[in-house]
């Protein structure tokens, strides 16, 4: 079994961020596809997640074909159930703690439970907490939750140590993919300070500026797939500035990340 959670401990204890490429098995398709895995090739981001919160296509022929192909680990991030995949390293065990819909806080979980535990696949119990993100998201309508207002980032914290207390093991501030915002940097450091679980952050993340400042907010793993969909290369961008996150780097190393910070 795959230790991804203690490699984000790790990971989290040396202050080396991480990134994490969501890629949707019903975006990701054809040309688009043969591009991201040619980068994802020579550009190792920390985690590939698989997954989407209205995905039809089949997950587990989409993450055979990226095992081929890539050595990220990969991390089922599931809009339900249904998306479970014993092609994958780990799961995100995810309940939508932000809203009041049982289907989504413990349905789907119950569902699926016999078959994730007889698979060899490594499950992190992760509190997902969806904020508004400055349009309705896919999660809202297909879960019909209300995300927290951006706002109220007591809300998101008492939420996320709610969770701690429950026994997960991550926090997921989610925006929402293709939010017109992302969290708010101050929602992420309340969060961050306040609570103590490894904190995910993802949702219309489109920039290396916005990148580095969910990193500096207190975000361990961030998580972009939208601008990857239509912009594949920049890839490469953003896994290049997570590795060199809060280091120097002199100009002759270019992209190159320094020895001692490559991967565990
Ligand atoms: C969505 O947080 C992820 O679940 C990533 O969001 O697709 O907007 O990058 P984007």
């Amino acid at each position: 079994m795959s230790n991804i959670y203690k490699k984000i401990l790790v990971n989290r204890e040396l202050n080396r961020k991480m990134i994490a490429v969501l890629l949707d098995p019903d975006q990701c398709r054809g040309i688009i596809l043969s591009r991201t895995i040619a980068i994802l090739k020579m550009n190792t981001p920390d985690f590939i997640f698989v997954g989407g919160s209205h995905t039809v296509s089949s997950t587990d022929s989409f993450i055979d074909i990226l095992k081929e192909e890539v050595k990220s680990e990969i991390v089922l991030f599931p809009g339900n159930g249904s998306q479970f995949s014993t092609s994958a390293d780990a799961m995100l065990y995810l309940s939508l703690l932000s809203g009041r819909n049982a289907e989504f806080l413990i349905g789907q979980h119950i569902t699926s439970s016999i078959a994730i535990r007889k698979s060899n696949i490594e499950v992190i119990p992760t509190g997902y907490l969806l904020i508004d993100g400055g349009k309705p998201s896919s999660v809202e309508y297909i879960s019909n939750t209300r995300p927290i207002p951006r706002e109220k980032k007591e809300i998101a914290l008492s939420t996320a140590v709610a969770a701690e207390l429950l026994g997960m093991r991550l926090i997921y501030l989610e925006a929402g993919s293709g939010a017109d915002i992302p969290v708010p940097v101050d929602m992420i450091e309340y969060v961050s300070v306040g609570s103590s679980l490894p904190l995910l952050v993802g949702g219309g993340i489109r920039t290396l500026d916005q990148l580095n400042d969910a990193f500096d907010a207190g975000a361990d793993v961030v998580v972009v797939g939208n601008v990857f969909e239509s912009e594949p290369e920049k890839i490469i961008e953003f896994t290049a500035c997570t590795r060199n996150y809060g280091q120097f780097v002199p100009k002759e190393f270019g992209e190159q990340a320094p020895e001692d910070q490559q991967e565990l």
